[in-house]
């Protein structure tokens, strides 16, 4: 296409979804081919989407939550970098998490012997399974269980020492989420990890949401953990296209990490260490 066309193209709103950012003057549009579902569960608008290039789309109350084409990336940092510093993540909670993609992504790893995801809304695993078949598929993995409640409720009733690895994989922090992002929870949390366990939690935009990065930094801590970390990775549906996931460690910030056998799309062990740098102003 010639620049002079593509500067007259307007977006017309039948063919394409928009996710507008008001704080920030600005939005993200992706084409769409065709609507697939759309649903109001008890908690939430659950909608998919087919797009002409990002492969399904789901959306949440009118927000992206992954696209067939740029998942991998989320997901792989959601977990790869958390379960490689510990040494031994055998059980793992993810809180949240309904699309099952941090579940395929945990359940590559041989050392880990369960996986429990705790998400409110099974209508999202059931959307997933039906339009996002390729991050389901190890759904039925004996390691793997499914539950679907509150799970806020759920760590605040787990037994100390429970969990390895905590990865909380919320929607942003708004309404009932809002509680996910919260010094109580972290507390909960770090009661039920055990000795050197890690928490993960996604931590929205460095670049809009810098508050919010610095300020679940300081509930963390103060939640009594003693290291924390902000990992740092392009997310391109997401507000702003650049995202993080903020790490935890109730002992001391390890130095090693073990390395990956199996297949990944955007994790390796240069990007584990790249990811960790912090740009100035978030210093
Ligand atoms: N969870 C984080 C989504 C936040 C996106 N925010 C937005 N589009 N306003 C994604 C769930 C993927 N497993």
């Amino acid at each position: 296409m010639l620049n002079s066309d593509r500067n007259r193209m307007k977006l017309n709103s039948d063919k394409w979804f928009s996710e507008v950012y008001p704080d920030d003057g600005c939005a993200l549009s992706l084409e769409l081919s065709e609507k697939l579902y759309e649903e109001q569960t008890p908690w939430q608008k659950l909608e998919v989407y087919q797009t002409t290039k990002f492969g399904n789309l789901m959306l949440l109350d009118g927000c992206v939550m992954l696209t067939g084409r740029d998942n991998f990336i989320y997901h792989e940092m959601m977990t790869h970098p958390a379960l490689c510093m510990h040494s031994a993540p055998k059980k793992v909670l993810i809180i949240g998490g309904g699309d099952c993609g941090c579940l395929r992504e945990v359940l590559k790893h041989p050392i880990v012997k369960n996986v429990h995801q705790v998400d409110l809304d099974e209508r999202v695993t059931w959307a997933s399974e039906k339009y996002f078949p390729e991050l389901c598929e190890s759904n039925n993995d004996p390691r793997a269980i499914l539950s679907f409640t509150d799970g806020v409720v759920f760590i605040e009733q787990a037994a100390g020492n429970s969990y390895d690895v905590i990865i909380v994989d919320s929607v942003d922090p708004v309404g009932q989420a809002a509680r996910l992002y919260s010094e109580e929870f972290y507390r909960a949390c770090y009661s039920s990890l055990s000795e050197n366990g890690i928490l993960v939690a996604q931590s929205e935009s460095p670049l809009f949401h810098r508050d919010l990065i610095k300020s679940m930094q300081t509930r963390m801590a103060d939640a009594g953990f003693n290291d924390v970390t902000t990992l740092f990775f392009p997310q391109c549906t997401y507000p702003s296209g650049w995202w993080s996931a903020s790490m935890a460690f109730k002992g001391s910030k390890p130095l090693n990490y073990r390395t990956v056998d199996f297949n990944t799309e955007y994790y390796n062990n240069d990007i584990h260490l790249a990811a960790q740098a912090v740009p100035q102003f978030l210093r």
